[in-house]
Formats: C-alpha cells, structure tokens, sequence
C-alpha cells in the first residue's frame, strides 16, 4: 500500500483550522457576553462543534509524517476493554458524559471539576507528538488539549506536593478488562519537576475533534519522552502526594515497567530491544532516540537523578 508520505511541516487538509472557524471559536469563547452574542448570532455552532479544532501550536513540529487516523485509531492499547490492539469495538462502552475529574492530596483545597469546565478554563491547542510505545511501535498524532501544568496551576498544591498521581475510572460493569486479576484501576504518575514541564499534555482531543473512545476519551495524558504507558487514559483523579506512587505497569512487572519509563534506544527491555521502533501504517522500522527525540527540553530533569533507573 502506498501512503502519501507527508513532511513535518506538511499539513493534511482536513488538519488545518480555517481562520474563521479560529476567530468563531474566538468570540464563542470569549465569557458570557461572547456566549450571549454568539447564541443571538447563531451559537449553534458552540454546542454543536465545541472548541475543535484548536489553533496549532507550532513550537511542537515532527520530523515525519503524522500517522492517519485509520492506523493509529484501530491499533490501541486500552486494557480497560481487552488485551487485544482491536479494542475500538470494546471501547464503545465507555460512557463519557458527564465526566468529572476529582483534584485532591496536598492541595490548597480539593475540588471536582467537569471536563468541560475544565476546557473553558484553560483553553485548547493543537501539538504534533511522537509516541512511542515500551513494544517497539510507535506514531505520530496532533492531540489537542493544555500543557499539564495549567491543571497543576489550578490545584495550587503545597510545598509538600512531590508527585502528581492521576488514576483511570473504575467500573467493572462497563470495562470488560477490569474483571481481570490487574491490579485496576490503572494509576500513573510523574514527579512535580516533570509535570510541569512544557511538553506534559493533558489531551481532550487528536485529529482535530474530540478524543474517540478508544484514545483514551474524554481526557488523558501525553507524555512524549516516555514509553506510552505512562500517557493514562480516561483520567477521574488527579492527585498531589509526597511519596512516589506506585503505578499499575509497575505493580505487574517492576522489573520490565519502571516508574521513569524514559525513550532510550540503547537500554533494551528485558525481552526485546529498544533500539528502533514499527511505525504504524508503514512497513518500516525507524530508529529510536534517546528521550523520543525530545532531549533537549527534558534531559535537564534527571541531571541530579542518575542513580534512578530511568530508561525502564
Ligand atoms: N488507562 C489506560 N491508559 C493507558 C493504557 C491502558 O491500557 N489503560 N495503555 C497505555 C499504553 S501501553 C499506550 S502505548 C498508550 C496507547 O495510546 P493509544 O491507544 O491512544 O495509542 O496508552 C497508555 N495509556
Ligand atoms: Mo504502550
């Protein structure tokens, strides 16, 4: 099969934001008084598109092609709804509104706050990221969504506050993979230093809309130094907490999913090399960077950290 092969800085048309659906979304969002204007002038458009797609950030460019949608939205993995990469089928169970994400530990003060809400607060974009997932396959996707640290920003945590926890939702009813032995619900975390790190993304969306079940819907992390399983899907909990948490891949296999999990051709898995990597909807194997290709904004993070294990 033949795949137009795009550049980084090539855009497939469907991707690009009309500058008038950009100033639109503009004054629909601009408070109350845009809301109102926006309904009188036919504000259809707010409820019926919402906030995608977002202006691009183009800080966040790629060396290659974005992977299209029809390969990387039906090769996921979501244990939540099976074990299989097929788990779109599965995935359609998932109940995503409402949806409320819980704020709490070492806060100024707890609180919920709807994923809508939430988006209203702090805004949208678009950024190319690479992913690269700890089984040696990878893509390429624009997420839409906020830097990370804008939730950080809104919880005000305490000095005390040394990593940030997010946990996936419970619910054995509608999740047929949580009526396994796992140790559900799925947990991540990351230290405060990374989190609030520009290029940690809480994404709501990717390919210009809303995130389909099967990404992780209607919000999840992206993490694009690290191996993929660190980027959580389908987030109910954000937590500020002292002590390190300890993460679902961890509680499974401590010795083949660390807690750094950090992008590192030259540290092989215990079962397979790191070295290059699949990229989905092509027939070849790329190499693999350090950091993901991403060193020179996160390789600062662990310079006081070199007796960690921190590429596994
Ligand atoms: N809750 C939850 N989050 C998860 C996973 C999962 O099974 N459950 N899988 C992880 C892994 S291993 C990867 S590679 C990515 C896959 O994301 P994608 O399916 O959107 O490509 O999600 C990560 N986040
Ligand atoms: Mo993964």
């Amino acid at each position: 099969m033949l795949i137009k092969r795009l550049r980084g800085w090539e855009i497939p048309e469907h991707l690009v934001t009309p500058e008038s659906v950009f100033l639109d979304r503009r004054a629909l969002l601009g408070g109350s008084a845009g809301l109102a204007a926006a309904a009188m002038l036919g504000g259809r458009a707010l409820a019926e598109t919402g906030p995608y797609p977002a202006p691009r950030n183009d800080a966040y460019a790629l060396d290659r092609p974005l992977t299209p949608e029809k390969f990387s939205g039906d090769y996921n993995n979501f244990y939540e709804f099976g074990t299989s990469k097929t788990v779109l089928p599965a995935a359609d169970a998932l109940k995503t509104s409402p949806w409320t994400i819980k704020v709490d530990g070492l806060v100024e003060k707890p609180f919920d706050i709807g994923v809508e809400d939430l988006v209203r607060k702090v805004g949208l974009e678009e950024r190319l990221y690479r992913h690269r997932c700890v089984e040696a396959w990878s893509m390429s996707v624009p997420w839409t969504g906020f830097p990370l640290a804008k939730l950080v920003a809104l919880a005000k945590p305490a000095s005390g506050a040394k990593y940030v926890q997010l946990t996936t939702f419970l619910d054995r009813k509608m999740a047929p993979g949580q009526r396994t032995f796992y140790p559900w619900p799925y947990v991540e975390g990351l230290t405060m230093e990374e989190a609030g790190n520009d290029l940690a993304f809480i994404a709501t969306g990717i390919y210009g809309k809303p995130l389909p079940n099967q990404f992780g819907a209607p919000i999840r992390l992206a993490l694009p130094w690290k191996y993929g399983f660190k980027s959580i899907k389908s987030i109910v909990k954000v937590s500020f907490v002292a002590e390190r948490p300890k993460t679902f891949w961890e509680a499974l296999g401590p010795s083949e999913y660390g807690f750094w999990a950090n992008v590192n051709p030259a540290v092989p898995h215990p079962r397979w090399s790191q070295a290059s990597e699949r990229v989905l909807g092509t027939d070849t194997r790329v190499p693999t960077l350090i950091y993901n290709g991403y060193g020179e904004q996160v390789a600062g993070l662990y310079k006081d950290l070199q007796g960690e294990r921190l590429f596994a």
